[in-house]
């Protein structure tokens, strides 16, 4: 990028950062003022001379990426996002907290335009980047030709000493030494302080040492407050193309403050009059809150030099496309997350071939099957899963691993659930791939935050949890899911689906990679599930989340009772059915791959596959407490729910299943009890 044009010191650009971040935190009363006036000339380095973005597009797709892991300090992004020109009006800052301002509390994608993630969860953002940084070097092997450097990017990202106190910094800082990702740059903000005061008392780590042994490039002792001389290790993190890089910045949280900075009282209050004014003074900042004088705007203007980027990438990409127009129109395609035009009608016909084929498996060898058709027609997926692959069978016959030369579809993810799953986060924002990841159920909750994050940022990350009851048996209570469905399904917008056989399986996996807006978890057993056959109607259904199965018997008289059910449970609903019918109890059996599919459906719909006034049964081998919204309070006495509420035991899963009571006598009961 060419050096600015414009005539405003160093000083002055990072002091405008600083009044920024003051202000707008004494206008909401609210906020963390200290991070931003640490990290001013850091950013005044990064963005003033290096990064290579357009503020009048913030998705051009070979932008450098920008993570503000350390995500309190939300104000320095919002900074110099208007600073340097985009669509940030300065009454945005005026507004910053505030209800459906674009200046939220911590960064969100989605809401301001150029934050490429949504942080605040100390450590994920920098897990996300390390997914950004394999995302632009496997997408640079698969695309770029001799000549043709149309994928060529860096991402950036801050991090404090909070994000490098969280395990997850451990976990990706890892596997991307591990991977070599030489694109990636991250900055420490070394200021010795976090909220509890200074961190002598609890983080003493040797932090150069330890990226080091991680493989990283470190280049430690910069003076964080010295625009030169981040510059400098900016210039030097670039040279090294073979290894990710960390600038390890010392910084005075809160610098400029008289008397706060250095201190905790910097991190996350609102300065004070007092404080500010005296602040001002020391800085020789004489404007008013909110006010840049024209010649600081013109210094930090990015639009100009922006637009000439975006422009010169253009031309690169229109020579691309003449060269090879196939490939540019895929490249295009993968930017854009939008599927082959074929997909839908391919996925229908591989669900029909699984329904003619009708094999009993286990719904993880299923669920590979469906992998393996997929992948075929969809390059972008990349897999992967924590050190599990031959147990939760997230690979195909395609899977090539990837290695530190940056080619193939799976990664290896070692284990490392969380990171995993905030790296195929930061996969999905990148754009050009759909990461789908891969551990045993239980194991979600060391991946939970994750999970929430991408349902908040309406990402396209596909969880895949095998082992997802007590139903792997041997292993154990500590191994057997009991509240993970349940507690799943709770995050808005997440589509969990427990599918029962080959069929449901081939759906679920179907909807979602169809899923454009939004998370799902696949969940599958380790043992085999019947396969139920299906009329076309009926496998049609599938995807409405929750559907009639097994009706009832039209030509049968007596009491009507619905048995909801799903996974490995409805071959149990499907048995009692039968076993109910010749004791005159007429039962529909309904399943719920997908509960809140199902609660979109219309409600005609909805009120069709469960009928008012029937009592009802629901069958699941987790906690009980989430099925009652469908079967009723309760002390209702037309509903039930037959699962399990302890956690589970070792022994063989035959023995447990009736240990716990999971028998179609159990369930005949049931139905007894409230259809009676
Ligand atoms: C996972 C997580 N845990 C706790 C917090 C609450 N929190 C926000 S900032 C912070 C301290 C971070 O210290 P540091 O990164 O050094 O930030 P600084 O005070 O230097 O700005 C904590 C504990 C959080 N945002 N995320
Ligand atoms: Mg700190």
């Amino acid at each position: 990028m060419t050096a600015p044009t414009a005539t405003a010191s160093d000083v002055e650009l990072s002091n405008a950062i600083r009044a920024l971040a003051m202000d707008a935190v004494e206008a909401a009363k609210s906020g963390h003022p200290g991070m931003p006036m640490g990290m001013a000339e850091i950013s005044v380095a990064l963005w003033n001379r290096h990064l290579r973005h357009n503020p009048a597009n913030a998705h051009w797709p070979d932008r450098d990426r920008f993570v503000l892991s350390n995500g309190h300090g939300s104000m320095l992004q919002y900074a110099l996002l208007h600073l340097t020109g985009y669509d940030l009006p300065m009454g945005e800052l005026r507004n910053f907290r505030q209800l459906h301002s674009k200046t939220p509390g911590h960064p969100e994608t989605g809401v301001t335009p150029g934050v490429e993630t949504t942080t605040g969860p100390l450590g994920q953002g920098f897990a996300n980047a390390v997914g950004m940084a394999l995302a632009e070097a496997l997408l640079a092997t698969e695309f770029n030709a001799p000549g043709h450097g149309i994928v060529d990017h860096r991402t950036y990202v801050f991090v404090g000493d909070g994000c490098l106190m969280e395990g997850i910094s451990h976990e990706a800082a890892s596997l991307a030494g591990t991977l070599k990702l030489g694109k990636l740059v991250a900055f420490y903000d070394d200021n010795g302080i976090s909220i509890d005061g200074h961190v002598q008392g609890w983080f003493t780590d040797d932090t150069p040492k330890r990226f080091e042994a991680y493989g990283w490039n470190v280049i430690a002792n910069v003076d964080g407050h010295d625009v030169a001389a981040v510059d400098a290790a900016i210039k030097a993190a670039h040279a090294v193309t073979d290894r990710p890089s960390l600038i390890c910045c010392k910084t005075t949280i809160g610098k400029g403050a008289p008397t706060k900075a250095g201190t905790e009282a910097a991190h996350g209050a609102a300065l004070g009059e007092k404080e500010i004014a005296a602040t001002r003074a020391a800085l020789h900042w004489n404007y008013p809150p909110f006010e840049i004088p024209d010649a600081i705007y013109a210094a930090w203007s990015a639009r100009e030099c922006g637009a000439l980027l975006e422009s010169s990438w253009d031309a690169k990409f229109a020579a691309y496309r003449a060269a090879f127009p196939e490939r540019a129109a895929e490249f295009t395609r993968r930017m854009a997350g939008e599927l082959p035009g074929d997909f839908a009608r391919k996925a229908k016909e591989f669900v029909a071939a699984q329904s003619a084929k009708g094999e009993t498996v286990a719904t993880r060898k299923a669920s590979q099957q469906a992998i393996e058709a997929y992948a075929r027609l969809l390059p972008e997926m990349i897999g992967g899963s924590a050190d599990l692959t031959g147990s939760v069978f997230t690979n195909w016959s395609g899977s090539k691993a990837i290695t530190s030369a940056h080619q193939g579809n799976y990664v290896n993810f070692g284990v490392r659930e969380f990171a995993m799953s905030a790296i195929a986060n930061g996969l999905a924002l990148h754009g050009g791939f759909i990461p789908y990841v891969g551990t045993f159920l239980t194991f979600s909750d060391y991946a939970r935050n994750a999970l929430r994050m991408a349902s908040l940022m309406k990402l396209r990350s596909i969880f895949v949890y095998t082992h997802d009851s007590i139903g792997l048996g041997e292993d154990g209570p500590t191994h057997q899911s009991i509240e993970h469905a349940a507690s799943l399904r709770l995050i808005p917008g997440m589509d969990l689906w427990r599918p029962c056989d080959t069929v449901e399986s081939a759906v679920a996996w179907a909807a979602a990679l169809e899923r454009r807006h939004g998370p799902s978890c696949l969940l599958f057993t380790r043992q085999n599930c019947p396969f139920v056959p299906r009329a076309q109607a009926v496998i049609d259904a599938i995807d409405r989340g929750g559907y009639v199965l097994a009706d009832f018997d039209a030509s049968a008289s007596g009491a009507r009772a619905v048995v909801i059910a799903t996974g490995s449970e409805v071959a149990l609903a499907l048995g009692a059915r039968e076993a109910l019918l010749k004791e005159g109890i007429n039962v529909r059996v309904i399943s719920m791959p997908c509960t809140s599919v199902f609660d979109r459906q219309d409600a005609a719909y909805r009120a069709s596959v469960l009928p008012a006034g029937v009592p009802r049964v629901a069958v699941e081998a987790g906690v009980t407490s989430y099925w009652h919204r469908y079967v009723g309070s309760l002390d209702d006495k037309h509903g039930t729910v037959v699962g399990i509420d302890t956690f589970g035991e070792s022994a063989p899963a035959p023995v447990l299943f009736k240990h716990f009571g999971f028998t179609v006598e159990r369930v005949v009961a049931a139905v007894k009890g409230v259809a009676g």
